[in-house]
């Protein structure tokens, strides 16, 4: 069902600074930065590598108030690793099997995602304690740095 680690989403205060660290430190380049109304986030995606069905990313998560979720996870944890996204090749698919196990998905439907990807978390008490994101990606990747405020789907 998972063909690849899509990403891994790092909960932080300040994105600008985050970003300015990952750059300097790991030399890894921001592809693309979206304000995602709905989930309560502005972020930003590095590029690691190419992969089955799309690439692989470091998503870097500043909240957009202190109650949406990664405000909440920020209050409670502090920063850190937020979620971890893999990429299906279907996203509908993958949570009516996943549903099924008993798993309780966080979406009813899939939402919007980085990169214009098709996106549904699964509740992390049912995932050993790792609030998990699947995730279909679109089917062609911008190809380079966007600015997009997305606060619709
Ligand atoms: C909360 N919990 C987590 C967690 N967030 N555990 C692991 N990882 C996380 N990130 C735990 C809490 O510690 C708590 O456990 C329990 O779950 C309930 O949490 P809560 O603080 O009371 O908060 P709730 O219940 O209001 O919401 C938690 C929940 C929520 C995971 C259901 O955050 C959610 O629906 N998340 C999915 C959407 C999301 O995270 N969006 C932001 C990323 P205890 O033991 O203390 O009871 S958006 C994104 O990433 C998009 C843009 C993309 O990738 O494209």
């Amino acid at each position: 069902m998972f063909m690849r680690i899509d990403h891994v989403g790092i909960a932080c205060h300040d994105l600008e600074e985050r970003i300015a660290f990952f750059e300097r430190v790991f030399d890894l380049t921001v592809v693309a930065r979206e304000i995602n109304e709905e989930q309560g986030v502005k972020e930003a995606m590095l590029h690691i590598a190419d992969g089955q069905g799309g690439g692989s990313y470091i998503q870097l998560l500043e909240p957009l108030g202190p109650d949406t979720p990664v405000g909440k996870f920020l209050a409670k944890r502090g920063e850190g690793v937020h979620h971890v996204a893999f990429g299906v090749p279907d996203v509908v698919q993958a949570m009516e099997k996943i549903g099924d196990s008993g798993v309780r998905l966080l979406d009813k439907t899939p939402r919007h995602g980085s990169l214009n990807s098709s996106i549904a978390f699964l509740h992390p008490k049912d995932v050993g304690g790792v609030l998990t994101e699947l995730v279909q990606a679109a089917e062609r990747q911008p190809e380079s740095t966007s600015n997009t405020t997305n606060a619709d789907s």
